[in-house]
């Protein structure tokens, strides 16, 4: 690129902040805040200059690498191409189709190329065992969203700049920045929420660094988090306090819901989540009074043992107290690229349970099993063991629960490849490793963190530096395999038509999809005075089409739908270049019951499978409530997941892969500042243990520890050295992969119980 500023979206996490790039003789001067874009209005984290360590850094990897028995060494793309699909195919033909195992990564979500490639690809793979991080994070937003709205990505988001009350569960979004609520800034937009004299309460095991902004703060033991929701429920029946506003004309099963929650009251909740009964009425009150009030939950009531019924009933506790689809309440987007419309014309609202796991019997989830069980599927002989592995921008070595036995699995494996541009914990273990292009050098456009973002919302980079003429987009390598695994399916040859597809998709890419898809959106193409004459056909369809129609979702998508019929229209990729800081879609409207995707039209408050979870809550109500230690995650605003620990300006300071305990356990378990200690597992099957320096305070609740996720750098072969010299340790080390949400699958990743002991080995050697 010229000398000059570019404006793009940072795509490191879910906020979507905009940056502006300053770019002098081909090099990055600086990145900063875009002052100009409507969402972010310059708001950027210290991780953005990380956009520049990761383009620059030496250590990524730039050629497709292989593995041999004196180290690895580069290749031609062919030349892999060819390697990778012969031994998948070899793999395939010889022991079956769901011998390939396939993992995609959280970075995927955030690239749009890959987005688009994803399904070819894993078409042309053609197994059943596929997985991804989902299953690890939000796979009970996704139910939830499923069972009561027909659509598993349809999200209700925080209006969190028009609430008067935001009540955040197990969420930190002053670390995260945010998360299922595109929200960039959110220190700001907490400030202005004071401002108009709303508030914030927080509810967390320990007090983050959003518990600090809040007005009000609860600790809460983890995983106990439906109890405290269910008691907020009964709260509302019983005080007469439930108001659907006007979801009650489309919303059934409220009286199943008030019969479900009777026995839960907040009396019989209080001694497990560690609620006052009074503090958990005044939630309730407080959240049925405020008129404009949102009630937001996140990873720590999704990924752990009741995951599933807590989200369940986040959703419930929105829609019983007039909040869903109510200004300033939690509400649908409605994005420029509308996948959920896209999703629901083309029959992919989403499924759960029409198959199963081989060896846990987990249920799949829109075609995925949970990632809990990839080890159990590699290391589980019999017909359908996993033989060869994929990896699509992931790490599961240390985002996956007992990451050491998966670490193991893999080791065993007949084949594996990586896509990825880095060598690490999980792609050492590959036998190639296929790189793509860095982000800078490839377009951008959210299509994902747009439909959750709390504002409509589009924006387009085009590439800030040119691709080298010898790399590949991740697309670019997703479809050259696809294309190749076809063929040797079909025995070497495709039919003409075929091969002519799968030519022309590797030739345009994605890019001109996004064009298409913009244009024929709910803020696409204006056709002016035609639409006098085309509007009535589209009402007439709209009105008697059953619900699932293909025709009816094509008329719901188009720019005539005539709900979306006062959007700006015009959109267009030429329009989002016009304007490269992004164009702002208004803020978030009313859309229901129209954007319902359920058979029947209707908000199903009590869906059975939910009903029948109860039972075991039942039993959680039952059994007394313990005192043993349970761990917890957490993350930091200079860090992300796994793979930006090799950025020197992100790892220096003080170390931040630290255990986090109270000064009354720390004295039980004999420690003292400046200790470290070891933490083993106390539920299951995982053998390791972990060695962190601890942080004692009495802002983690007595009977909870704290570990973040993603360190452990310290294993040997990987290429990242600055990573490696930070390695800390790894939360997943010690974290049971048997120990999953029976009712949804997602993995249990906040209160596994743990042991915690003073590490004998440092202390002596301080001593000496
Ligand atoms: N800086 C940074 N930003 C990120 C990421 C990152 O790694 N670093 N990752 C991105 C990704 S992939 C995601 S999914 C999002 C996640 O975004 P968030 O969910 O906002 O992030 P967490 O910090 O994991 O917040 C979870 C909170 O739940 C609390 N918690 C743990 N167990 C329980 C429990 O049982 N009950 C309750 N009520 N609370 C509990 C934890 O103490 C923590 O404060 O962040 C995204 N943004
Ligand atoms: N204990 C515990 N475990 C957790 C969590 C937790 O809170 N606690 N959080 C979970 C959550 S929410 C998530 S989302 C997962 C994340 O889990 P993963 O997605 O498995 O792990 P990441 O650390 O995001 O690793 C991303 C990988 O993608 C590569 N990469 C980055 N950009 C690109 C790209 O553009 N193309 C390609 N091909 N590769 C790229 C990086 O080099 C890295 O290897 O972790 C989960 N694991
Ligand atoms: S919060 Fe930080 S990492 Fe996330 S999008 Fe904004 S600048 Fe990028
Ligand atoms: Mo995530």
């Amino acid at each position: 690129m010229e000398n000059g500023t570019h404006y793009r979206t940072c795509h490191l996490c879910e906020a979507m902040c905009g940056v502006a790039i300053e770019v002098k003789d081909g090099h990055i001067a600086s990145i900063k805040g875009d002052e100009d874009d409507p969402l972010s209005h310059g708001h950027i984290c210290p991780k953005a200059v990380a956009l520049q360590d990761l383009h620059e850094d030496p250590e990524r990897l730039r050629k497709p690498m292989r593995k041999t028995a004196n180290g690895w060494k580069e290749m031609d793309w062919d030349e892999a191409f060819d390697l990778v699909a012969d031994r998948l195919h070899r793999v395939r033909k010889e022991q079956g189709r769901n011998s390939i195992g396939v993992y995609l990564g959280n970075p995927n979500v955030h690239n749009h190329g890959s987005l688009v490639a994803t399904m070819p690809f894993l078409r042309a793979i053609g197994s059943q065992n596929r997985f991804s991080a989902t299953s690890n994070d939000q796979l009970p937003h996704m139910l939830a969203s499923l069972e009561l709205f027909g659509h598993q990505i349809l999200f209700p988001i925080p209006d969190i700049d028009r609430t008067d009350l935001f009540i955040c569960i197990g969420a930190n979004p002053m670390a995260s920045n945010g998360s299922l609520m595109t929200v960039p800034d959110v220190r700001g937009r907490l400030k202005a929420l004071k401002g108009r004299g709303g508030k914030m309460i927080v509810v967390d095991p320990r007090r983050t660094e959003t518990a600090k902004l809040a007005d009000e703060f609860h600790f809460i033991r983890p995983g106990t988090d439906a109890l405290l929701l269910m008691a907020m429920v009964h709260t509302l029946f019983d005080e007469d306090l439930v108001n659907l506003g006007h979801a009650e004309n489309w919303t059934k099963d409220v009286d199943l819901l008030r019969l479900a929650s009777l026995s839960f009251t907040p009396e019989a909740v209080s001694a497990h989540t560690g609620l006052e009964p009074d503090s958990i009425r005044q939630l309730a009150r407080q959240l049925a009074t405020t008129q404009k009030a949102a009630l937001y939950t996140r990873m720590g009531t999704s990924t752990q043992a009741f995951g599933g019924v807590a989200t369940w009933l986040a959703y419930c506790l929105n829609i019983l107290t007039g909040k869903l689809d109510a200004t300033g309440g939690v509400m649908f987007t409605q994005p420029a690229i509308d996948l959920v419309a896209l999703g629901g014309f083309s029959g992919q609202q989403g499924h759960f349970g029409k198959r199963y796991s081989r060896v846990k019997k987990l249920p799949e989830f829109a075609g995925e099993y949970p990632a809990s069980t990839m080890a159990d599927e590699m290391l589980t002989p019999g017909e359908g063991q996993i033989k060869a592995f994929v990896t699509v921008a992931g790490n599961p070595v240390l985002s996956n629960p007992n990451g050491g036995r998966l670490d193991q699995a893999l080791e065993g494996l007949d084949f594996m490849v990586s896509v990825d541009y880095y060598l690490n914990e999980t792609t050492r273990h590959a036998d190639v490793i296929l790189p793509p292009t860095a982000a800078l050098e490839r377009s951008h456009y959210d299509l994902i963190f747009s439909m959750f973002a709390v504002r409509n919302f589009a924006k387009y980079s085009d590439a800030l530096f040119e691709a080298g003429e010898d790399s590949r987009h991740d697309w670019q390598i997703l479809l050259e395999l696809a294309h190749r695994l076809e063929k040797k399916r079909k025995g070497g040859r495709l039919p003409l038509r075929s091969e002519l597809g799968w030519r022309a998709f590797k030739q345009i890419g994605p890019d001109p999809i996004l064009d298409l898809l913009l244009r024929s959106g709910p803020y696409g193409a204006d056709i002016g005075p035609a639409r006098g004459l085309v509007q009535p056909a589209v009402d007439l369809a709209l009105d008697i089409l059953p619900n699932r129609h293909p025709l009816r979702g094509m008329a719901k998508l188009s720019p005539l739908n005539r709900h979306w019929q006062d959007l700006p229209k015009g959109l267009s990729l030429a329009t989002l270049r016009d304007n490269p800081n992004g164009v702002d879609l208004g803020p978030l409207r009313p859309c229901m019951p129209e954007r319902l995707f359920t058979r029947d039209g209707k908000v199903n408050l009590a869906p059975r499978r939910y009903l029948k979870d109860l039972d075991r809550l039942h039993e959680l109500l039952a059994s007394p409530a313990t005192d043993e230690l349970l761990m917890i995650g957490r993350r930091h605003v200079r860090s992300n997941n796994s793979w930006m620990h090799n950025s020197q300006r992100l790892v220096k300071g003080k170390d931040r892969c630290t255990l986090i305990i109270h000064p009354r356990d720390a004295a039980r378990c004999g420690l003292q500042p400046g200790d470290s200690a070891e933490i083993t597992s106390d539920s299951g099957n995982v053998s390791g243990n972990i060695v962190l320096p601890v942080e004692i305070t009495e802002d983690i609740m007595p009977g909870v520890v704290s570990v973040p996720h993603g360190w452990g750098h310290h294993r040997p072969g990987t290429g990242q050295s600055v990573a490696s010299a930070h390695a800390g340790a790894s939360i997943n080390d010690v974290l049971s992969d048997q120990q999953v949400d029976p009712l949804v699958g997602t993995s249990v990743l906040n209160g596994q119980k743990v042991k915690v002991k003073v590490w004998r080995a440092e202390r002596q050697r301080k001593r000496a």
